[in-house]
């Protein structure tokens, strides 16, 4: 990761190496972090941040169900981060706000924890390598299950989310796959550690719903909108792992991975093994609007002006 200039912080910006927080802070110990990924793509006009209102969204949703009180509204999280990429003069980055409980009181209960905002970014490539947009990625079910429900909430986008997250993805690591996907508590399938999934067979497109422990992901909404607009049958629904193992095409979706396809699961090949029709035409479609070269008829983008100087 190549550092950027600032970084936002309850309003104010600091130096990137000045982002420093206490080893005592509450989340340290206790995991009381909820954040966002946010890309902001390059385009003929300049930077523009994908779906920025939705992301700002989610955040506070996530912020609500822990009961963390957020000191800035939600229009002010929006200016920042439009004035942080401004700041940083980057042409495309990825955005992480992250609102954290501070130093404070120790013990679980975090009455007397500040809440501190940051905002940051950087320039983010591919995610899961730089071939895996055409080729597709390799994958395995995860040996472990996604957030139970009434466990961990997995509608919040909450820092603690990600060490079942890590445990999914070390493991598909060690084992040489690119990313590993989760079964829910009944054992229908949930999603990867940092992407949705959607699995295609004959025509239908499938995805599974919100209670099957998923992260209300922005790229699977748009993916969903997208789908419905080109007039291919979709579906949410609970979904069997075996499956993936008969699909014609499967894709995950998120910020970081946008839209990659799945080629194996299990060493199982998906379909012909490289990346399907159907998915090739949601890339091209969701491509088109995040680089802006066709109208932004969703409304998804937020043009962000840079300073004279770095056009
Ligand atoms: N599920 C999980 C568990 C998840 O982390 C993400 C995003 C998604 C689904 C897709 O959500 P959305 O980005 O709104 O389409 N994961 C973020 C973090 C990745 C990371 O390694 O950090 C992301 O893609 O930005």
């Amino acid at each position: 990761m190549t550092p950027t200039e600032k970084i936002w912080h309850n309003g104010k910006f600091i130096a990137w190496d000045e982002a420093h927080i206490h080893v005592l802070a509450h989340v340290v110990s206790y995991g009381s972090s909820v954040f966002e990924g946010i890309r902001c793509y390059e385009t003929a006009n300049g930077p523009a941040a994908f779906r920025l209102k939705e992301h700002t969204r989610r955040l506070f949703d996530s912020a609500k169900v822990y009961r963390i009180p957020m000191r800035f509204t939600a229009e002010e999280l929006h200016e920042a981060m439009i004035e942080l990429v401004r700041v940083n003069q980057l042409r495309s980055c990825y955005i992480r706000p992250i609102v954290l409980r501070g130093y404070g009181g120790v013990g679980v209960l975090p009455t007397n924890n500040p809440t501190e905002v940051y905002l940051a970014c950087w320039e983010w490539g591919k995610y899961l390598g730089d071939e895996a947009l055409a080729q597709g990625v390799d994958v395995c079910i995860s040996s472990w299950t996604r957030l139970a429900p009434n466990t961990l909430p997995a509608l919040a986008k909450a820092g603690a989310n990600y060490m079942n997250s890590q445990l999914i993805r070390l493991e598909a690591h060690v084992n040489g796959y690119a990313e590993g996907i989760a079964l829910d508590d009944k054992g229908a399938i949930s999603e990867g550690s940092g992407e949705n999934i959607f699995v295609i067979r004959g025509g239908i497109i499938h995805t599974p719903p919100l209670a099957s422990s998923v992260l209300p992901g922005i790229t699977r909404d748009s993916v969903i909108t997208l789908a419905r607009e080109l007039g291919l049958p979709l579906v949410e629904t609970a979904i069997p792992r075996e499956m993936l193992y008969v699909a014609d095409e499967v894709f995950f979706t998120g910020t970081a991975a946008e839209i990659t396809p799945v080629r194996s699961v299990d060493r199982i090949e998906v379909g012909s093994g490289r990346r399907g029709p159907i998915t090739e035409r949601l890339q091209a479609a969701f491509f088109e609007i995040v680089e802006g070269r066709v109208a932004d008829r969703f409304g998804w983008l937020t043009p962000i002006q840079q300073p004279v100087a770095t056009r």
